[in-house]
């Protein structure tokens, strides 16, 4: 093996967004874009000489082709050891498990998670730290930081590596061990789960469908739900990872998991449905004829952990991003643990799960997960639920209707409006910021707003800073709606508004959510104009 230098200069654009950086895949496969990007994550973490790194992906186009490229770039520049998953698959919750278990130096994890797939959709990449979370901002800065002065990279002159086969390779002075992606997860699952109440559950005739949506799930869930805890064979559907997700979006939501949700509401519903995204760190929950809440199933799971043995003990605190609704907020206060307010995105609960201040963690956009590894895990969630499930032998609905009755309802619902124009985007929110100051004792949309502010979040474990996440608009009678872009998307911006209505009358508990939230829906649009600005009648996804 030789190794290369090749002379580069900076691509501009490579600034990781709330998950690493997203990109179309044409742009990720054009000249040097990968390879900057990679010497830059190494740069950025203070090289890779020595160091053990695991790599996996979901599975979507070009996977395999930049696994090969980063695994010569690795060994160019020094590194010992690489532990790759299976033909490169390695769910994201499996990633950060085996980074942690390994004890390796962090991971390279490719995908653009619920994004879209193939080569004119969307492909990503991203660094997780040794503590098996997506790097914090201070690393993604200096990653950043590199992109824009890189002038070379290090590569291998070799031939690809058989990923297709269990066992060890070398290229140059380097190991390369390829796994299988599932083994080493379904123990830690087994760990923490009652998998024998879950099959007795699943043998009783409790039925379920898991929608993997083609995407890197199927494995997973075929191994763990079918092959050990019985759920009948073809209980897991679309369970074959395909480049391009069967053409779909890997996301599960209501909109993207159309058949799910339609088999769930249909008189043929089994017990319970679940499905996760491209990368497998996503879930949704759908009972029979009833559809959980993301925010509603970290309040859930919040108030039941303690039914599943890895939390027979309870949870130090519970932590949610700042859109996700207060729902877990009512359950902590109850069990009086602590409960934290953080940014969008995984990375900001790292600090708070390490230093053991929080167990469960939860995200409105279908994120849930706990200590047990350092990114959210939809196969996780579906397991919890199941393990609850067979304890308290309740449906869905019910253990929500119980849920409300106790706790109150956060009704709750997210309004995407999608590729707008990037300085129309910037310039609603722009025009919100200024107005800011002077909105508390107005009223929008007939409702007086209480308190209004951009949230700025300081890390309580290492008091890091991180501004402008978010516009927050309080209203009487604890509604709120906030306003913020996303950070991975591939075309132009997504505005997300999030709308919030807390209802503790014990009548008011089975509204549509979009006709409970019509106050705040209407305040939002008076004080932002998103539809009047982008022309649109309506959102492009609810959530
Ligand atoms: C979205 C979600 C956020 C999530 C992120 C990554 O970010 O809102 O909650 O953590 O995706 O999820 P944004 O910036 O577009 O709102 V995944 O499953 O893409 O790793
Ligand atoms: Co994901």
């Amino acid at each position: 093996m030789s190794t290369i230098k090749v002379e580069t200069s900076p691509i501009p654009g490579q600034k990781p967004g709330t998950s690493g950086l997203r990109k179309k895949t044409h742009v990720f496969m054009g000249p040097h874009f990968l390879e900057n990007y990679v010497q830059s994550i190494f740069d950025g973490i203070g090289g890779v000489v020595g160091k053990t790194l695991v790599v996996g992906g979901d599975g979507r186009y070009f996977n395999e082709r930049a696994i090969q490229v980063i695994l010569r770039m690795m060994a160019a520049n020094g590194a010992a050891r690489a532990i790759v998953g299976q033909s490169g698959i390695l769910s994201t919750p499996a990633a950060s498990h085996l980074i942690r278990k390994r004890g390796t130096d962090g991971g390279l994890i490719l995908s653009a998670s619920h994004n879209p797939g193939g080569p004119d959709e969307d492909f990503g990449l991203k660094y997780n730290g040794p503590n098996g979370g997506p790097a914090s901002e201070g690393v993604t800065n200096r990653i950043y930081a590199r992109t824009t002065e890189i002038t070379s990279y290090m590569i291998s002159e070799a031939q690809d590596i058989d990923l297709g086969t269990i066992g060890t390779e070398t290229l140059g002075h380097m190991t390369i061990e390829v796994i299988d992606p599932v083994t080493d997860y379904a123990a830690l699952m087994e760990e923490l789960f009652d998998f024998d109440a879950i099959k007795a559950l699943l043998s009783s005739g409790f039925s379920l469908r898991f929608d993997a949506m083609h995407a890197v799930t199927g494995p997973y869930a075929k191994a763990i739900l079918e092959e050990t805890l019985g759920a009948a064979p073809g209980s897991v559907v679309n369970g074959t990872p395909l480049p391009d997700f069967g053409g779909g979006h890997p996301d599960p939501n209501p909109i993207w998991a159309k058949d799910l949700m339609d088999l769930m509401m249909s008189p043929d519903a089994p017990d319970f449905g679940a499905a996760s995204d491209g990368d497998g760190d996503r879930n949704m929950i759908v009972g029979k004829g009833c559809y959980i809440t993301p925010s509603d199933s970290l309040a859930v799971l919040a108030a039941n952990a303690h039914l599943a043995p890895a939390y027979k003990d309870g949870l130090a605190g519970v932590a949610r991003s700042m859109p996700t609704s207060a729902a877990v907020d009512r359950v902590a206060e109850k069990m009086g643990i602590d409960v934290f307010e953080t940014p969008t995105g995984w990375k900001f609960f790292g600090t708070l799960l390490d230093a053991g201040r929080a167990t469960l963690c939860g995200e409105e956009s279908a994120g849930t997960g706990s200590n047990h590894v350092r990114e959210k895990d939809g196969l996780w969630a579906v397991l919890l639920w199941l393990n609850v499930l067979a304890e308290t032998k309740q449906s869905v609905a019910r253990l929500m209707s119980d849920h409300w009755a106790r706790y109150g309802r956060n009704y709750y619902s997210r309004h995407d409006y999608e590729a707008v124009d990037s300085d129309m985007a910037n310039g609603l929110v722009d025009s919100m910021r200024a107005r800011l100051g002077d909105m508390a004792g107005q009223t929008a949309g007939g409702l007086k707003i209480t308190g209004a502010d951009e949230f700025s979040y300081t890390d309580p474990v290492d008091g890091s800073v991180s501004k402008n996440q978010g516009i927050r608009i309080y209203f009487e009678g604890g509604g709120r709606a906030v306003f913020r872009l996303s950070g991975t998307g591939t075309e132009g911006a997504t505005i997300r508004v999030y709308l919030e209505r807390l209802e503790i009358d014990p009548a008011g508990m089975d509204r549509d959510p979009q006709e409970a939230l019509g106050p705040i829906i209407a305040a939002a649009e008076e004080l932002s104009r998103v539809r009047s600005e982008t022309g649109r009648e309506g959102p492009d996804v609810i959530t």
